[in-house]
């Protein structure tokens, strides 16, 4: 056996059985079917990375995502960019040079350890064949243990046909995660639950740490013990059934027009008590740090010391958020918390209210007309359709906001998956594709804008090749939404790089051998997609948007004072 049938060994010990890869490592995919391992051939690297990052946060294991040495591994740095900002457990494999011949410009010679210093946990050369499984080891435990996050291995090409040396002593399967469940010291606890039996309008923030971490049922469990309510973060959405009544949905830069949050408001900004779960309290999610009050409590359940009191200094409780509400939960169970039933009433009566608010405006919007589809009558027509363990992923730009306000999570642990690690344009589709081959038996949806599905078109032909039947929703609004928007908001004029010419979705995905539809007018819609969903084909359906649509952003309820003119101008 050779190092590189080792590799394949090692990654089969940890349960991989998938990888995401063009043809490298080439010998370890030559006999990685030997080991159970299928290769998902992408097209581009940028979207092998989304694709593995899909893959990851639905199955819970860490994914494997490999390339070549230098143009390839450049393509590789705006996934793990992603995956380290949103805490996804990424193995990078990158077969390179022949170490013998490093530093002499060999063919696509480029300093790795430079490259992937910002994007990932921990990068190591593997150059000695008997520490091969050490550092496999190494790096699956570094991915999956406290925060979770990509790393590098790096696999020179001569190393990669050795002779192997077998270690008896690696016998550890580490591919889920999150590795360790931690939980925070007794006083700590003590102290949380006092704050919460204490607290008069406690609120709980659910961040993506609650999905990762699988806290979704202990979350709601406190929720429900309490009457606590819970708002979400876009990465946090469906922690908790969206449904139910405690749930107010997702906060922070999206609580705009037609949105129910926005009625909501007040439960975040009279908190007397936050309970931050998992979340890196970042711009977004929390309004650009205006929604909790500077005077409340704060509490903050994570994984990674630094994001405890990075932004609102809180008890800090540095632990698995699953285990850590587990022991909330014990602490707590003898507890009786006076104003539950109250509050519970008030909670319903207003999420109740909201909701009829928020269908108004929806009403008063209307579907749409003829050319100009509405991007809310899309989300109104696909929510009923999603069951519980359906997956849908948006792309960045609006997308991510009419998927986070206007469809509802139908479980606790219900999955939307959106790229807010950066933001990156272009990776829902292939993040739909991970996400349905972690889980083949549910329906997945993407829903990209016009402008982000053009960074990955091509992965249409992965889906077809692969057998990957997810179905992508493109708004076809012919221009860049979100920044022309954006421009004219704040501006009063935008520039012309954010038109975009006439695209035909549906005759690429047909193009390719997938199913491809064009819905010009409203009513076309709900048939279109129904026939998506029964070609058992990857799809699109190609719906020509209201380029007028503005997404619910918050920040479009105040529109700001023209910018003065330029003296002399
Ligand atoms: C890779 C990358 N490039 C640029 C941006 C900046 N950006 C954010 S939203 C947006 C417009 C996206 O347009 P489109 O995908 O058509 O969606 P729409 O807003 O029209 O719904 C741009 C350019 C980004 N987030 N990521
Ligand atoms: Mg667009």
């Amino acid at each position: 056996m050779n190092t590189s049938e080792a590799l394949a060994a090692a990654l089969a010990r940890h349960g991989i059985d998938t990888m995401f890869s063009q043809c490298f490592p080439v010998r370890t995919q030559h006999v990685a079917p030997k080991y159970g391992i299928r290769q998902i051939g992408f097209r581009t690297e940028n979207a092998g990375g989304a694709m593995a990052d899909g893959f990851s946060r639905i199955s819970g294991r860490i994914s494997v995502l490999a390339g070549q040495s230098g143009p390839a591994a450049t393509l590789l740095v705006p996934p793990l960019c992603e995956a380290i900002k949103a805490s996804i457990p990424i193995l990078a494999l990158v077969e390179e040079y022949p170490v013998a011949d490093a530093d002499r410009n060999v063919f696509q010679e480029f300093d790795h350890f430079a490259l992937f210093s910002s994007c990932s946990k921990w990068t190591r050369r593997v150059t000695e064949p008997e520490r091969l499984d050490d550092y496999i080891d190494m790096a699956i435990v570094q991915a999956t243990s406290g925060r979770p996050g990509p790393v590098v291995l790096l696999l020179p090409s001569d190393f990669m046909g050795e002779d192997a040396v077998p270690s008896p002593h690696r016998t550890a399967k580490l591919g889920h995660f999150p590795l360790d469940r931690v939980v925070p010291a007794q006083d700590r606890l003590a102290d949380a639950i006092e704050l919460l039996k204490g607290a008069k309008r406690p609120l709980i923030v659910a961040g993506g740490g609650v999905h990762l971490s699988n806290a979704c049922a202990e979350m709601a469990a406190l929720a429900e013990l309490g009457a606590i309510p819970v708002c979400t973060t876009n990465h946090g959405k469906g922690a908790i059934d969206e449904r139910y009544a405690l749930s107010l949905g997702v906060f922070g830069n999206c609580m705009g027009k037609g949105s129910k949050a926005m009625h909501l408001r007040d439960y975040a900004e009279r908190a007397d008590l936050v309970l931050l779960v998992g979340t890196r309290t970042a711009a977004n999610g929390t309004a650009n740090w205006t929604l909790f009050p500077r005077d409340a409590r704060f509490i903050h359940i994570d994984i990674d010391g630094i994001e405890i009191g990075r932004n609102y200094e809180a008890l800090r409780l540095l632990g698995d958020a699953k285990a850590t509400l587990a022991a909330l939960l014990d602490g707590l169970s003898e507890s009786d918390f006076p104003d539950r039933a109250e509050r519970l009433a008030k909670v319903s009566r207003d999420n109740t209210e909201a909701q009829a608010q928020s269908a108004a405006v929806l009403d008063e919007i209307g579907p749409g007309r003829q050319g100009a589809v509405r991007p809310e009558h899309l989300m109104r027509v696909l929510d009923p359709l999603l069951c519980e363990h359906d997956i849908v992923c948006a792309d960045a730009s609006y997308a991510t906001n009419w998927v986070g306000t206007f469809l509802n999570g139908r479980c606790h642990g219900a999955r939307f998956l959106t790229p807010r690690g950066i933001a990156g344009l272009g990776w829902g589709m292939p993040m739909a594709m991970g996400a349905k081959l972690a889980r083949p038996e549910a329906n997945v949806f993407a829903l990209v804008g016009d402008g982000g599905f053009a960074h990955n078109w091509s992965e249409l032909e992965t889906a077809r090749r692969i057998g990957i039947p997810i179905v992508v929703i493109v708004l076809n609004n012919e221009i860049l939404a979100y920044q022309q928007h954006g421009e004219e908001w704040f501006m009063h004029h935008h520039s012309d790089a954010s038109d975009l010419g006439p695209v035909d979705h549906a005759a690429i995905a047909r193009a390719c051998g997938c199913f491809g539809e064009r819905v010009a007018s409203p009513e076309e819609f709900a048939p279109a997609l129904q026939r998506a969903l029964d070609s058992g084909l990857p799809a699109v359906v190609d719906v020509m948007t209201d380029p007028d649509a503005h997404a619910p952003l918050s920040h479009y309820l105040f529109r700001p004072e023209p910018p003065a003119p330029v003296a002399g101008s």
